[in-house]
């Protein structure tokens, strides 16, 4: 059975890969490592956290030894709005703790490491639509020099230690547990929370900022799918590719306006305006399709009904 480590377990994506895991490889076989906020009780009687601080080699190293760890996920990372407003800690936090995890995973012969990258490694050079995964990686914010760093050191790493490294470029994750936090798609998540409350929401992008985006059990379904797939069909390693659907906000608002009618959205764009302007609109993913059968299960429709769904019981 897989002993697995999760650092950033409480994030957007932890706070559901972890119990997706647990579901799958068994709730004693998955540690959640937290690092500034200790989890409730109800957290801790999940399953075993521990606290890990990933700037600290040894922080690390302790608990792959404490419970065997055969596989790490890390996921703690600065996003790219957050990044922008501090992007030496940025720096620092993002290559230092990806550069510890990989150190680790190569000195304990750690079996798999999952890294996810993100649209961010792409700038303002890159072609917009339909962008190729093979493609130019010139990005403006300190988030996508972090992510481009890492996608090389993973195929650094694998190339010359063999530590065996996976990732996908995620686009913009919609989810409805954990908010997101300090990321340029992190709009698309928030409006749900005011349209079901039926307020107004200001949206800090402009109406026409079409960008990749996806639900949240796709994103699961990916971590896991490549996690699981035969190196031998591998031919990438932190850098995949990886799409569902591209839509606006002004599109977006009209397909919650289309379950919520009295919806109502108004744009005041900020410093993120320019951080989008730079990424790509779509994604082509044949790469991932091809290398370890990738597809999405959920359409921007779908996605709306669910997360209006699950929101208005929630709150
Ligand atoms: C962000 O907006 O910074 C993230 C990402 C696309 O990686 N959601």
């Amino acid at each position: 059975m897989k002993k697995i480590l999760v650092i950033g377990a409480f994030g957007q994506v932890g706070s559901e890969l972890v119990p997706a895991l647990r579901k799958k490889y068994g709730k004693d076989n998955v540690v959640a490592a937290w690092h500034s906020k200790e989890p409730d009780e109800a957290a801790k009687s999940a399953g075993p956290t521990e606290k890990v601080d990933a700037t600290k080699k040894e922080s690390i190293e302790a608990v792959l030894a404490q419970y065997n760890i055969d596989t790490i996920y890390h996921l703690a990372s600065i996003l790219s709005a957050a990044g922008e407003k501090n992007p030496q800690l940025a720096y620092f936090v993002n290559n230092a703790c990806l550069y510890n995890v990989l150190e680790v995973a190569h000195e304990r012969r750690i079996e798999r490491v999952m890294v996810p990258s993100s649209i961010a490694v792409f700038g303002p050079d890159t072609p917009r639509d339909n962008t190729p995964n093979e493609t130019i990686l010139k990005p403006s914010t300190m988030y996508g020099i972090s992510k481009v760093h890492g996608e090389l050191l993973a195929n650094y790493y694998f190339n010359k230690f063999g530590v065996d490294v996976r990732g996908v470029r995620f686009p913009g994750i919609i989810s409805n547990v954990a908010l997101p936090g300090g990321g340029t798609t992190d709009y698309a998540v928030d409006i749900f929370y005011h349209a079901v409350k039926h307020k107004p929401y200001t949206c800090f992008l402009s109406p026409e900022s079409t960008l990749p985006m996806m639900y949240m059990p796709d994103a699961l379904k990916a971590i896991i799918q490549l996690a699981e797939a035969d190196v031998s069909n591998l031919k990438h390693h932190a850098d995949y590719n990886l799409a569902a659907f591209s839509f606006s906000p002004a599109e977006l608002a009209a397909t919650i306006q289309e379950e919520l009618p009295d919806f109502t959205i108004d744009y005041k764009p900020d410093f993120r305006q320019a951080i989008a302007d730079s990424w790509p609109r779509s994604i082509d993913d044949a790469c991932a399709r091809r290398e370890w059968g990738w597809k999405p299960d959920y359409t921007l429709k779908a996605m709306v009904k669910d997360m209006i769904d699950v929101l208005s019981k929630k709150l």
